[in-house]
């Protein structure tokens, strides 16, 4: 029977569906939680049958105070010795300019990315504080470090995020709560479809001529951060394909 429990938002894809799949073989029972509820309950059946560990699922959009704090404040009390926070669900929509994106899209984008994290951490942390442990993992990106042409509320969501992670690791320190950002260059995942709102030609062409990092890449490189010796902690830690040098610099055959 798995000892910890990590809670990860967005587990029904991509980066959070492969922490899920690892961190279930290594240990912990998991929080996961996500808008589609059908995923999340195949997911919870595959993880039980295959790793013998416990799954709680949280159906909610986190988009929606409400909704985030009825759902995490649900969470059963035995359930709430959450030792691990990845703040992962997030979200780029659209790629336009400042003078002719959709209002929506940003608003959707920092709902999510910034605001939804915020909920999050809000509920969890206090826990974490009685516990005098944790350790709390926000998913940036290399949005977070550098900003590009027509992205600029993502990259400023990503750059937010870098921010509140450092204010964040000042003031959990006292009470030995680790706070790490990982922030990823281009990873395969639903991520570009989602941005090009189900255009699967061009979300293909975000990836094409070179090998992009993989969702199972990002969860390897979690669990190596949660594998360092309790006094260790990566701070930040960004990890690029071979072939991206920067947020647009690619390699492309
Ligand atoms: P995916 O689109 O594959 O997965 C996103 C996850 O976030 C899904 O599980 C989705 O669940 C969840 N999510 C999105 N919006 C909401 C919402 N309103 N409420 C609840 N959950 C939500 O993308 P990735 O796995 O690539 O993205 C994960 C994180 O990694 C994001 O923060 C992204 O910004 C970041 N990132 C991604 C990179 C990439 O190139 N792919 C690179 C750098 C960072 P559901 O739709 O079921 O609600
Ligand atoms: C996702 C990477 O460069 O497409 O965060 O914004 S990028």
């Amino acid at each position: 029977m798995n000892q910890k429990i990590a809670l990860i938002t967005g587990a029904t894809a991509g980066i959070g569906y492969e922490t899920a799949l690892l961190l279930a073989q290594n240990n912990y029972n998991l929080i996961l939680t996500g808008r589609r509820k059908e995923r999340l309950t195949v997911l919870k059946n595959k993880l039980e049958s295959e790793f013998g560990c416990k799954i709680h699922p949280l159906n909610f959009d986190i988009r929606v105070k409400a909704e985030t704090e009825a759902a995490l404040n649900s969470i059963p009390e035995e359930w709430k010795a959450i030792d691990l926070l990845i703040n992962n669900a997030g979200l780029a929509a659209g790629l336009a300019p400042v003078n002719s994106a959709d209002v929506d899209d940003w608003e959707a984008m920092i709902d999510t990315n910034v605001k939804g994290l915020l909920y999050t951490t809000r509920i969890v942390s206090p826990w974490m504080i009685e516990r005098r442990t944790g350790h709390i993992i926000n998913i940036t990106s290399i949005a977070g470090k550098e900003s590009y042409p027509n992205g600029s509320v993502y990259c400023g969501t990503k750059h937010a995020v870098a921010a509140i992670s450092k204010s964040m690791r000042i003031e959990l320190m006292p009470f030995g709560i680790k706070v790490t950002t990982i922030a990823p260059g281009a990873v395969d995942t639903e991520f570009s479809l989602v941005r090009f709102r189900g255009d699967q030609e061009r979300a293909d062409q975000v990836y094409n001529g070179f090998t992009p990092l993989s969702g199972k890449d990002i969860a390897e490189t979690i669990l190596f951060v949660l594998s360092r010796p309790a006094h260790v902690n990566i701070d930040d830690l960004l990890i690029m394909p071979v072939d991206q040098a920067s947020a647009r610099d690619f390699n492309r055959k």
